[in-house]
């Protein structure tokens, strides 16, 4: 599957387009790479089908590109844009602060063209130097590169599930297969992948390797084996299938799941028994198996409930588990709505009414529409007249769905306070707010507009990119205790690049504040994504009552009231 090639790509076009300033051209690049990525089907299906075109954000110039490069493995429009300028955009507007523009500034300065250029002219201090550069950007440079370079490696979770699951369907559909898990940090929902391990059952193991090795999406074969094979697949990622025997499967599958750390300390468990616990299953000191055909019956055997994939981290699952204390778990489908929407009113690709009938056609009660406040002008959000104005649009798009249409905004948090008007913050059925930048003094802005506002949720908190910006530097302990007095709750975000509230902090103040779980989708196939911010409220260990948008839309109003 190519998707994500495809999509990646046409985000360099707009990034090289951008570093010649030509205008609106890069968004729409841009808006066309991410509907792809977001698709469930194979792109080539699509094109064979003679559909691009029917792909949102997908004009005739765009899919004539997307066939050429799919017929041919080549894009000449591409390959000219880089010509011209032979730089390394990908990997270096990955640093924090570095967009398209300041690469081609530094270009054209200092020759940079890669990340270890960057590194090098940084740390000699050349880029202070550079007009409209200084000493606060180049220390930034220093402090972010590192953060850039680990993103050569790591891929994001929410990136890659429509090629993890388009490769389990594919391999289970086999006539060789008979059962095909995705394990690894995959399994668990961790928020960045290093590589797919994938475990299956096969009936020709033989055949099986020929099907793995072979597949369209597969650049390179790293190693063949009988039962173990790895391979890089398109997107630069690796994946490695293990084949195992009927009678170890359970056994392999808490093996290749890990964590690392969670098998140790289930193999000491094992070891204080005098038993022995490997990938192949769970045996007595006589090398009696004892289990090893399903992970229930391992857990079992160990004296433990059954651990959810998403708990195995090490930090107290175990004697939960021993304890029958494990939290139950709160599901994707106890979501009842969507707190955090945005629109074309600021920087999203649709309509409040299309964003309105997508939320409504997933079966969610009720959605927030939240654009940008004023103070973000990059991305263009509504005055306040306008915004007065998204009123009616507000209203038709209730009467034509089924679900609740809500209106608010994501304000900024600025060192005032926010950037609306108080009039303006009660016009809003809830109140969103956010970071945006780094502040010198984050703890104070926020907990000063929480209090000075009636501010509702608290999004993406410690305003990280993984792979690319961390977090805020925060006094957390203060953050939550203010918003619990001001009844604000902090979102657990489900963008890929964000996922925030990370889930450590999530485990450690649920109970404390409330959480609700929102896209932040910027098109209609982004509010597809909340299962990806339950699975990070499940890392967290949050129960159903954890969160606030499992309520109905009255109890939880009647929260925020
Ligand atoms: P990743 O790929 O870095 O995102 O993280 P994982 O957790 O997928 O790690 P990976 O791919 O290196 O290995 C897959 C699983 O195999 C891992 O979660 C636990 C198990 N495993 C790997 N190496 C060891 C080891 O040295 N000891 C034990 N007990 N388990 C291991
Ligand atoms: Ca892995
Ligand atoms: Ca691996």
């Amino acid at each position: 599957m190519k998707n994500t090639e495809v999509a990646s790509r046409l985000y360099e076009i707009a990034d090289f387009l951008e570093m010649q300033d030509i205008e609106y051209k890069p968004r729409a690049y841009r808006n066309a790479a991410r509907s792809i990525e977001a698709l469930s089907e194979d792109i080539e299906a699509i094109h064979e089908r003679d559909e691009l075109q029917d792909i949102e954000g997908v004009g005739e110039s765009i899919a004539e590109k997307i066939a050429e490069y799919l017929d041919t493995g080549e894009l000449e429009y591409y390959q000219r844009l880089k010509d011209d300028l032979p730089v390394d955009v990908e990997a270096l507007t990955r640093v924090e602060g570095l967009g398209p523009k300041r690469v081609k500034q530094l270009h054209d300065a200092l020759g940079v063209a890669t990340l270890d250029d960057l590194e090098d002219a940084a740390e000699d201090g050349r880029i202070a130097s550079v007009e409209d550069f200084g000493e606060q950007i180049q220390e930034n440079v220093l402090e972010q590169i590192e953060t850039a370079k680990r993103g050569e490696e790591r891929m994001l979770l929410g990136k890659i599930v429509p090629t993890a699951r388009h490769l389990e369907t594919h391999l289970y559909d086999a006539p060789a297969f008979d059962q095909v898990d995705v394990v690894g940090s995959f399994r668990r929902h961790r928020p960045t992948v290093g590589d797919l391990d994938i475990l299956a059952l096969a009936n020709d193991s033989e055949q099986a390797m020929e099907t793995f090795c072979t597949l369209d999406a597969v650049t390179e074969v790293i190693e063949r084996g009988e039962t173990r094979s790895s391979v890089t697949l398109s997107d630069d990622l690796q994946a490695d299938l293990r084949i195992v025997d009927e009678a170890s499967y359970g056994a392999a599958l808490v093996y290749f799941t890990g964590s690392k750390d969670h098998n140790i300390t289930l193999r000491d468990r094992a070891i204080d028994n005098d038993w022995k616990l490997n990938e192949y299953g769970l045996f007595d000191a006589e090398d009696d198996k004892l289990a090893g055909e399903t992970e229930a019956e391992v857990y079992e055997e160990l004296g433990l409930s059954w651990i959810p994939p998403e708990l195995r981290e090490e930090t107290g699952e175990i004697d939960a588990a021993e304890a029958d204390a494990l939290p139950d778990l709160v599901q994707p489908n106890d979501i009842r709505g969507d707190l955090h929407v945005h629109t074309t009113a600021s920087d999203g690709d649709n309509t409040i009414r299309e964003m309105a009938e997508h939320a409504a056609s997933n079966g969610l009660e009720y959605v927030l529409i939240t654009d940008h406040g004023p103070a973000l002008s990059v991305v263009g959000g509504p005055s306040e007249s306008e915004f007065m104005d998204q009123k009616e649009a507000i209203d038709d798009a209730n009467d034509a769905t089924d679900v609740t249409v809500l209106h608010g905004l994501e304000a900024n948090i600025t060192e005032e306070g926010l950037d609306i008007s108080q009039e303006w913050a009660t016009e809003c059925d809830l109140l969103v707010a956010a970071l945006h930048d780094t502040p010198d003094q984050p703890t104070e802005n926020v907990i000063h507009a929480f209090d000075a506002y009636p501010v509702d949720i608290f999004a993406h908190p410690l305003n990280r990119l993984l792979n690319e910006r961390e977090p805020l530097d925060f006094d957390l302990d203060a953050l939550v205790e203010t918003a619990a007095e001001e009844r604000t709750a902090f979102e657990i975000n489900a963008q890929p690049e964000r996922l925030d509230f990370d889930w450590r902090s999530v485990k450690q103040y649920r109970g404390d504040v409330p959480f609700v779980v929102s896209t932040d989708a910027h098109s209609t196939a982004e509010l597809d994504a909340l299962d990806l911010g339950v699975a990070q409220a499940q890392r967290g260990w949050c129960e159903g009552d954890h969160v606030l948008n499992t309520n109905p839309l009255d109890e939880l109003l009647e929260y925020f009231a």
